[in-house]
């Protein structure tokens, strides 16, 4: 059983972490976390590369001595230097970099100053106030320590929509290939498209449950087996993702999958509209008295309580069943609709491939058009732009246009939003742009009255186009900022501007509840990609299930538009 990039890629986060941790060159640090993004964006399995010997260093990012701890994992499962670095860090340190808030650097000054090993022991430092001795923490930080454990400890584990799809999706062709087997469908809050799952629920029909079962639980990635019967069994895989698999018969396919699908809320108002036609719907059927009415599709279920079918990514009772029965359903955007990507990086700065690669890699997944976002020069880290390289890009790319065909990049830049709301550029160089991308990449923690004023005036810019990642929330590690979201998506409309909705799996910003007020707002939303290497752009499907969420129609989307009809929007025409 070919070993995962995820898994490949936490190994890397790992190492950096206690690297970090014990003060390690920042260069070697950064250059396991860039290991780790690639493998995480990579379509391909580095397995597969290894299993027919192809050359893992031409990978951006990945040298000599990554390769060959690439190869160790892929080959043993294991990576020796991690086994090390594990023995001389006790084994609880790293889970106080689960707290959100605390990196390396933080959880180093921690252990080594505080002597905090353990959660229990930062919790109690935090409470006693020795925390906010430490140089660069303060009272505020400790405080926020303090809540982060408690949530912590509250917080069960879930896994996002794109990792969990890299052990999904091998499975369900595993199971698929069983003979005997009809059909393999992966239900729960993953068909719904959530941004994070607590576990996967998949549903077979097959001839012989058996059997199915039998070879389920010997899949080589399960680590434990909770419970297994005939028509049920629960696993845990080596990955820690929890498994459910049901086996039902054909003809109750429909129900079984309305019913695993979920969400719990929406099936419960469903149950309720059948208990009103004084029918009963179960995982087996509609039921009317002892005879079963409908229940192999799952249109035949919804027709049987006067309903349209429900695309899943919008049963979670937030007002579906209104719009089904008023005959209001949106018809959702489709990843074929997007006509192009308004947000990508290169090589320039903290990118992995040249202009004319991240152009060809956007045309091949049938893009027409992709703008072309560095960083600006506030975030050095990433090696952001001055005017002068910005100039010297937009100099290439519109030479690049001149040899490209049927593909167009657009000259944009991500601009830091600056504490008081000014831009990070001067007007005049941001001005030669076709778009202006806006991103806050610093002080998260304003106060919501203080937020939403520098998000306001940085879109009062005349040449602000679109606003990336608006909540700044990471799935993992960082809460939305606090912003009035209304009021940004109300000025974002007085001028003419647009939200981003970021297809980063680990970001999926804008929020499903956000799309849905901006769409009540006439606000476009541009689905992008933020693209950092070729194989981000597989990210966009990403951000079309969110979108999806969010209730998105291809009108509501800005980057279905086509090129003719995109440029005169990104024009600013109402300031
Ligand atoms: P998750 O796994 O936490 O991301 O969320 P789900 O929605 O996948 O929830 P899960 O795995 O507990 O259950 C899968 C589906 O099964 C759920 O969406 C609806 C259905 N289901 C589970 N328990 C109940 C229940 O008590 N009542 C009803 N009506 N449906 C349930
Ligand atoms: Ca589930
Ligand atoms: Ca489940």
């Amino acid at each position: 059983m070919p070993v995962h990039n995820a898994d490949i890629a936490t190994l890397f986060e790992e190492i950096a972490d206690l690297l970090e941790i014990e003060n390690a060159n920042p260069f070697r640090v950064r250059a396991y976390r860039n290991a780790a993004r690639q493998l995480q964006g990579m379509g391909v399995p580095a397995a597969d590369m290894v299993a027919k010997g192809e050359d893992l260093t031409e990978l951006p990012g990945i040298g000599d001595d990554l390769a060959a701890k690439i190869q160790e994992i892929v080959e043993t499962g294991k990576c020796r230097f991690l086994e090390k670095l594990r023995k001389q860090t006790p084994p609880t340190i790293t889970e106080l970099l689960k707290i959100p808030g605390l990196g390396p650097k933080r959880v180093r000054a921690l252990y080594h100053e505080l002597d905090v090993h353990t959660l229990e022991q930062l919790a109690r430092a935090a409470r006693d106030g020795r925390i906010r001795e430490l140089p660069g923490f303060g009272a505020k930080t400790e405080q926020t320590i303090l809540e982060a454990v408690s949530a912590h400890a509250e917080k069960q584990t879930r896994f996002k929509l794109a990792v969990a799809a890299q052990y999904a999706e091998p499975l369900k062709k595993y199971l698929e290939k069983i003979l005997g087997a009809r059909q393999v469908v992966l239900a729960g809050s993953y068909r719904r498209c959530k941004e994070t799952v607590g576990d996967i629920d998949i549903l077979i029909t097959t001839t012989d449950p058996e059997k199915i079962m039998n070879r389920f639980v010997a899949y080589d990635e399960v680590k434990d087996v909770l419970a297994k019967g005939s028509t049920r069994a629960t696993v845990i895989l080596k990955s820690r993702l929890q498994v459910d698999v049901r086996v039902v018969e054909q003809d109750c396919f429909g129900a079984a999958l309305q019913y695993f699908t979920g969400s719990k809320a929406h099936n419960i108002e469903i149950r309720r509209l059948a208990q009103e036609r004084k029918l009963k719907i179960s995982e087996y059927g509609v039921f009317k008295g002892d005879k079963r009415i409908a229940g192999d599709t799952e249109e035949s279920v919804y027709r049987s309580v006067g309903l349209p079918w429900i695309p899943p990514e919008l049963r979670e009772n937030h007002g579906e069943i209104e719009a089904a029965r008023a005959g209001k359903l949106p018809t959702l955007v489709k990843l074929a609709d997007l006509k192009g990507d308004l947000h990508a990086h290169t090589k320039a700065t903290d990118g992995h491939h040249s202009l004319r690669e991240m152009a060809e890699a956007a045309r091949s997944r049938g893009l027409e058009y992709l703008a072309i976002t560095e960083h600006s020069r506030r975030l050095a880290v990433a090696h952001g732009l001055d005017p002068q390289r910005l100039r010297k890009q937009m100099n290439e790319i519109d030479k690049l246009n001149g040899q490209l065909k049927d593909i167009t990049l657009l000259k944009g830049i991500e601009v830091d939003i600056l504490e008081d709301g000014a831009l990070d550029l001067p007007d005049d160089v941001l001005s030669e742009c076709d778009l202006v991308v806006g991103a806050v990449h610093s002080q998260f923690h304003l106060s919501r009255a203080k937020q939403t004023e520098r998000i306001l005036r940085a879109m009062d810019h005349p040449h602000f186009t679109i606003l990336a990642h608006p909540t700044g929330r990471l799935l993992d590690t960082r809460e939305p900022y606090d912003v009035d979201m209304l009021k940004v998506i109300r000025r974002a409309r007085e001028r003419g501007c647009f939200l981003e909705l970021n297809a980063h799996p680990e970001r999926l910003d804008l929020l499903d509840i956000y799309c849905q007020m901006a769409r009540d707002e006439d606000v476009l939303v541009a689905i992008s990609s933020d693209a950092h290497s070729a194989q981000d752009f597989d990210n966009l499907v990403y951000g079309v299930g969110q979108a999806r969420r969010g209730w998105l129609e291809k009108k509501d989307v800005l980057n279905t538009r086509p090129l003719k009809l995109l440029k005169p929007l990104l024009k600013r025409t109402m300031i």
